[in-house]
């Protein structure tokens, strides 16, 4: 699926703004136009907008409804709706008629209408969402007994994570044309470069209905030097394959975001069919021996695990937001992110892109528990989603150099036996659609962890100082904090003997808590206990990054440890730097490796 794009074929009307929204309370014919109960701003999570309780905490089914127009330029187009993302499961109606939907609540979804849409009078768009989570969802939910990750249990909504489930619209919405016998249908770009840098730049694509005399053209532009540096030209059917040589060229690297764009343009005969911009990047990122290396040289990660999380869009798409959130990261000298717990919008994947910021791009697979899929058959159900989900999001990131690695899943029960196969099967599916980026998954199991040796690095969650040796202890600062770390990734790594990430440390603090000495919430234990346990995890070379949770403070469901929220972020949930924020930045700003 290719992300819309105005170009001289195409157009792309945005269908964002306002539109009416009504719970289902039985079912009906809502999907032919309903009396709506309230206005609803698109994207955005409806959860947070009102004052009532009853939308707040809504899982069943919410319909959206807006009318729209066909504007005349267009008809005797291809018409699409697309859905950059819809949570959970969406049902799309037009005029009454189901059109399409999907099921997983960050990845882009669309419906061709061209033979549905009135093109004399206005369209009625409805769309049904709908959060109910089960044993066999992608994420989990709802599970009476939460079984070993009890973390969790008895919080209101009912969820295996502490984040809070946002629904609804939260990404954009638009109407997109394309010609309407042939059209490029999607495209990947790879890349590799060879040590005399010379770079072979692979452009491979689909097109979806039937031409005569096909053939495509592609131009290779340097973003840093706009003209056309390298280019090809293929006869095809319906796929394409060109190969491009550029020499010198310019490779993507943290803050030195170098980019290209293949200007593609498919022909029959001498006619213009279709035209589209890809972007890309030229980079190679690998792990050797206890090093990541991208472009051949060790890579430290410094950043955070994060959350698409503000105050009444919730999860929405909001780009002001983004933009804060990645000016923030620079600021503070880190370099990457995860983008926990599940994919992130496009937009923001672009944006990593252009500015040189590395993404760890993670499957929506958070606490997954095998206590709960015992029956093969309900392990196989949930296979089944956690896998589609993973195509789809390797489908619409595969050319986005920003990410550099897949992380199929966070804190599963990686204790049991069950999860070794089905997470070594995973990662071989992960391997079979794409060799150009690592694998990794997230373990918060140190001493039993049973499937960390599928993948290429270990990520580990692990909270000394805050869940387990709270305080500072009467010796030395935080003396058992340090042990615990010490000890918790010397086993992991005499275990599997791979580079390690540690994706998540920190504490909880209330911003303005002050206290000396230091005890658990305030401004002085968050920035105290990080920057010792940091000085720890360098202590240990085997570790390729470390990620402090959280970027910022987060919305959760309701629970008596969380106060108004998770409050581990180094910046608030309004984006200003806590104390260990300021810490944080001076550490950063030392490379981790010679340069
Ligand atoms: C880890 C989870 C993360 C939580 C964090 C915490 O991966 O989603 O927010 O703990 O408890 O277990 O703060």
């Amino acid at each position: 699926m290719l992300y819309p794009q105005l170009t001289p074929t195409r157009c792309v009307v945005s269908l964002n703004g306002m539109w009416e929204l009504a719970r289902e309370h039985e079912p009906g014919n809502h999907h032919k136009g309903f009396k709506a109960e309230k206005h609803v701003a698109v994207p955005a999570s409806y959860n947070d907008l009102y004052a009532e309780e009853g939308f707040r905490m809504w899982k069943d089914g919410m319909w959206y409804q807006r009318t729209f127009a066909v504007p005349k330029t267009l008809q005797g187009e291809r018409l699409v709706l697309r859905f950059g993302a819809v949570a959970y499961r969406a049902r799309v109606f037009v005029n009454g008629r189901e059109v399409g939907g999907h099921e997983g609540g960050h990845l882009p979804f669309e419906c061709e209408v061209t033979d549905v849409v009135d093109c004399t009078g206005l369209n009625v768009l409805c769309v049904r969402c709908e959060n109910r989570l089960s044993a066999t969802t992608v994420p989990m939910g709802e599970l009476r007994n939460a079984g070993e990750n009890g973390q969790f249990a008895g919080q209101y909504p009912d969820v295996p994570f502490d984040f809070f489930p946002y629904a609804g619209i939260q990404r954009d919405v638009c109407l997109y044309t394309t010609p309407r016998a042939a059209w490029l249908e999607s495209v990947r770009v790879t890349t590799a470069v060879s040590a005399d840098g010379v770079a072979t730049v692979t452009v491979a694509g689909r097109v979806g209905g039937v031409g005569e005399n096909l053939s495509v053209i592609v131009g290779c532009m340097s973003r840093q030097t706009p003209k056309v540096i390298a280019g090809g030209h293929e006869s095809i059917s319906d796929n394409f394959t060109v190969d491009i040589r550029i020499p010198d060229a310019e490779l993507w690297d943290v803050f030195r975001p170098n980019l290209y764009d293949a200007d593609i343009t498919l022909l029959s005969g001498e006619d213009v069919v279709d035209t589209y911009k890809q972007r890309f990047g030229i980079r190679t990122i690998r792990v050797t021996g206890n090093r990541l290396l991208l472009n051949g040289r060790p890579v430290y990660l410094q950043g955070f695990g994060r959350h698409e999380d503000f105050p009444i869009i919730g999860r929405g798409l909001c780009h002001a937001a983004n933009v804060r959130d990645h000016e923030l990261l620079k600021w503070v000298n880190a370099n990457s992110y995860r983008t926990t717990h599940y994919p992130y919008s496009e937009e923001l994947v672009r944006l990593a892109d252009e500015q040189g910021i590395l993404l760890i791009a993670e499957a929506p697979a958070v606490s997954v528990n095998f206590d709960h899929l015992q029956d093969e058959n309900v392990r196989r159900e949930l296979y089944d989603r956690h896998s589609t989900a993973l195509t789809e999001l390797i489908d619409r990131d595969f050319n986005a150099p920003s990410v550099i690695a897949w992380s199929v899943a966070n804190e599963a029960t990686t204790n049991r036996p069950a999860a070794r196969d089905y997470f070594a099967t995973l990662a071989g599916h992960v391997r079979r659609l794409d060799a150009t980026r690592p694998v990794t998954m997230v373990t918060c199991k140190v001493e039993d962890d049973l499937v960390m040796d599928a993948f290429d690095m270990v990520g580990v969650n692990f909270y000394p100082g805050w869940y387990h040796e709270p305080g500072l202890g009467l010796g030395e600062p935080f003396a058992s904090a340090k042990a615990s770390m010490r000890h918790a990734l010397e086993t992991l790594h005499q275990k599997f003997n791979k580079p390690i990430l540690v994706a998540e440390f920190g504490a909880d603090c209330l911003a303005g808590l002050h206290s000396l000495p230091a005890e658990q919430w305030s401004e002085e234990y968050q920035a105290d206990l990080i920057m010792t346990l940091i000085d720890v995890i360098r202590e240990c070379d085997f570790v390729i990054g470390e990620h402090v949770w959280n970027f910022a403070d987060f919305r959760t469901a309701q629970n008596f440890p969380r106060a108004g929220g998770n409050r581990k972020g180094a910046f608030t949930r309004d984006r200003q730097p806590k104390m260990v924020a300021h810490f944080l930045r001076r550490r950063w700003a030392v490379p981790r490796y010679p340069v």
